[in-house]
């Protein structure tokens, strides 16, 4: 099927949802005939970007090689889904300015801290409260929320499907999927 290709960019909190709906959001897209990749922690920071960790220079490089790497995904003809924090505004817009208008879609995973510590799916949460994990995301380290997302969920309040309904809708709506 022939459509366009774009960057579908999740930042959230650690907890928030984002490889999740993304994984989610891509079954759809399969299920429509889109071809698509995901990138997250688990395919990036245990390959390409191991040698980084979670200073603010380290965070900076982690966005800007799965900006690039996107890019690349881009002009191949992929839609791509990223799953990262990306706690910098400056990080991702840097990535927005990589592609053309329009390409990049940022998707705000919208979820009090307080919800993400409850889920604390790998303890991580716990470990920085403790101290044990330093500069961590929303408990000592910083998390800036987008001015200008082109969309936001809202997981502590909306289902996973009605999320990655809204994203597909915004997709169809401009004609983009
Ligand atoms: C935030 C951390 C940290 C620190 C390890 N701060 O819930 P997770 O486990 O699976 O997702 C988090 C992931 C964050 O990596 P990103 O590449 O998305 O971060 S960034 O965009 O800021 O570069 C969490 C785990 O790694 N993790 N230490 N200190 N999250």
């Amino acid at each position: 099927k022939n459509h366009k290709s774009f960057i579908l960019w999740f930042t959230g909190l650690s907890g928030s949802g984002k490889s999740t709906l993304s994984h989610r959001v891509e079954e759809k897209l399969y299920k429509m005939g889109v071809h698509t990749y995901v990138l997250d922690g688990d395919n990036v920071r245990m390959g390409l970007n191991k040698d980084l960790g979670f200073s603010e220079e380290d965070r900076r490089e982690n966005i800007r090689r799965i900006g690039e790497v996107a890019k690349l995904f881009v002009d191949a003809g992929i839609v791509v889904l990223t799953a990262f924090i990306s706690p910098y505004r400056k990080d991702r817009d840097f990535v927005r300015g990589l592609v053309k208008e329009g390409d990049f879609i940022e998707v705000y995973v919208k979820c009090p801290i307080e919800v993400c510590e409850s889920r604390d799916p790998k303890g991580l949460y716990k470990k920085a409260r403790a101290g044990i994990i330093k500069n961590f995301t929303g408990i000592d380290d910083p998390y800036e929320e987008p001015l200008n997302p082109e969309i936001v969920v809202e997981t502590d309040k909306e289902s996973l499907d009605e999320c990655a309904d809204k994203i597909i809708s915004y997709l169809i709506d401009r004609r983009l999927i």
